[in-house]
């Protein structure tokens, strides 16, 4: 087992350091490299088989101690979304922002912070690990998104989630460049999977995704969606985006993005 997931570790060391011997900087420019591009594709299935195999769905990533806190955690991706409805929300200090959750559910609802912040809650101290090559440890507050499901009643149909959120990464005619991520029904229910609104004891900032950030800590950076407007439970997400599953994935990185 340990070998088999060095494996994955060793995988990840081989592909980082070679993006940057070819003077790469962003996810962006490591998707363009077909080389890097078809290696994660390729190493996809495998992982996911491997992960699933060995590792109970329930299985906890580590974490870790106040003490382990990084000094300065790194925002990176959007920052700043300039979208005119995402600036309104700012202006008013989120206090209009609802959540929106939909989809193949009984009762669509929406959310306000202070709905969100009275129900149960899970702080976690966890390493954040960027595609890019760097990680941060940071403690994350939010609510469990299996709390937030329970609210809405799942249809037996749901498999995935969508979060849609506030920003675009690239500006395309058809909407492709918004940012989203989906996961799949075993990682909504994982107890680490949070909805998070503080970040090192603080309200979440602008940056780090404020009102509300997706945690979804066995996977990569890129799934853990800033700026969460909406979530909805979908059997497929073939039709969304450019049917990848998530703006990353529609660029060639794998959607199952397990560490
Ligand atoms: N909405 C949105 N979510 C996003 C991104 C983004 O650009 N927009 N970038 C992703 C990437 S690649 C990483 S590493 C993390 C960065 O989170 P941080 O800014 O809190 O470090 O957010 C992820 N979620
Ligand atoms: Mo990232």
């Amino acid at each position: 087992m340990t070998k088999l997931l060095m494996s994955r570790r060793r995988f990840l060391t081989a592909v980082v350091p070679a993006a940057g011997a070819f003077a790469l900087t962003g996810c962006d420019e490591l998707s363009r490299n077909p080389w890097i591009r078809d290696t994660l594709s390729s190493a996809e299935n495998l992982t996911r088989t491997v992960q699933r195999f060995f590792l109970s769905p329930t299985s906890l990533a580590r974490e870790f101690s106040e003490n382990d806190i990084s000094p300065a955690f790194r925002a990176n991706g959007t920052k700043n979304p300039d979208d005119p409805a995402y600036r309104a929300l700012v202006e008013t200090g989120f206090s209009n922002w609802r959540l929106q959750v939909g989809g193949l559910v009984e009762t669509p609802a929406s959310f306000s912070l202070a709905e969100l912040r009275a129900m149960p809650s899970r702080t976690q101290i966890t390493r954040h690990d960027c595609v890019e090559g760097w990680s941060c440890i940071g403690k994350w507050k939010g609510v469990p998104l299996a709390n937030v499901l329970e609210r809405v009643t799942l249809k037996p149909a749901a498999r995935y989630f969508v979060f849609t959120c506030a920003d675009s990464l690239e500006q395309t005619l058809d909407g492709t460049g918004r940012y989203y991520e989906s996961v799949g029904l075993e990682d909504a229910f994982h107890p680490q999977t949070i909805l998070a609104y503080d970040m090192n004891d603080a309200v979440l900032s602008v940056p780090h995704g404020a009102p509300l950030r997706l945690r979804v800590e066995r996977q990569l950076g890129y799934k853990m969606a800033k700026y969460v407007m909406k979530i909805d439970a979908v059997d497929s997400f073939a039709t969304l985006g450019r049917g990848h599953g998530g703006y990353w994935p529609d660029r060639g990185y794998e959607w199952y993005a397990g560490i």
